[in-house]
């Protein structure tokens, strides 16, 4: 049964969180790991349908994520209509040749090199679902100040470090859901808030292919660090 109660007048609940035994503990935290490590961001998409409800889930369990104040500063627009899906990928066609052709430093396009990308980007039409994330930098509200209707921006707060995390989340139910992934930044991305005709509140943060992989699909071998390089213990 969940308790509650009212904390200065806010309604709060019991939380039972399940915990388990160290040895447990160890073997979940051990296989999580193991399992989260065959994760790969994937370039070679199938076209094979996706059901809707899946998408629905993934996106439920995105917007599980901790945001400053709870505000839940995210806007995740899915893109299944190959019409739109064809727009955006000639505009940032266009970016990204751009970028490719000039616009980015030699010493990143050879960091690039090991992941043999270019301006091409096959991907945004063949797979099934593109799910762009906005960041809701405020909430527009109107107040009334006297017999005036004034325009309010609520400001959201932590909204990066929540997107973040919230695209965190959306990677994992991918992964867990059997599908793969691509987080892509066309560079610059403004272009989607026109094709998808979002409000001035909120501002394109990825963009993120979601199907299955490709019957042949390739990808880097790439090796991850070691846990001494990326912790340090005190
Ligand atoms: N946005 C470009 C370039 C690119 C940049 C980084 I940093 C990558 O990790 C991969 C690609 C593109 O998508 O090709």
């Amino acid at each position: 049964m969940v308790k509650t109660k009212l904390i200065d007048g806010f309604p709060f609940v019991n939380y039972n969180k399940e915990t388990f035994l160290a040895q447990e503990t160890l073997k979940r935290s051990r296989d999580f790991y193991e399992w989260m490590n065959l994760r790969r961001t994937v370039r070679d998409f199938s076209d094979k349908p996706v059901p809707k409800g899946v998408i629905e889930n993934i996106i439920l369990t995105a917007s599980t994520a901790p945001s400053g104040a709870h505000k839940q500063p995210w806007t995740f627009c899915v893109v299944n209509d190959p019409v739109i899906k064809k727009q955006i990928r000639t505009e940032a066609e266009k970016e990204e040749f751009e970028s490719y052709n000039g616009r980015m430093p030699a010493e990143w396009l050879n960091d690039l090199r090991p992941l043999q990308t270019d301006w091409r980007k096959e991907f945004l039409e063949t797979a099934p679902y593109l799910i762009v994330a906005f960041k809701r930098s405020y909430e527009p509200e109107t107040k009334s100040d006297g017999n005036r209707q004034i325009l309010h921006k609520h400001q959201n707060y932590y909204v990066t470090e929540s997107c973040g995390i919230a695209c965190g989340f959306l990677l994992a139910a991918i992964h867990h859901a059997g599908l793969v992934a691509l987080t892509h930044t066309p560079s610059p991305m403004n272009f989607l808030s026109k094709v998808l005709e979002r409000p001035e509140n909120e501002k394109p943060f990825l963009l993120i292919p979601v199907g299955y992989p490709a019957e042949e699909c390739w990808v880097p071998d790439l090796k991850r660090k070691n846990l001494h390089e990326i912790s340090v213990w005190y």
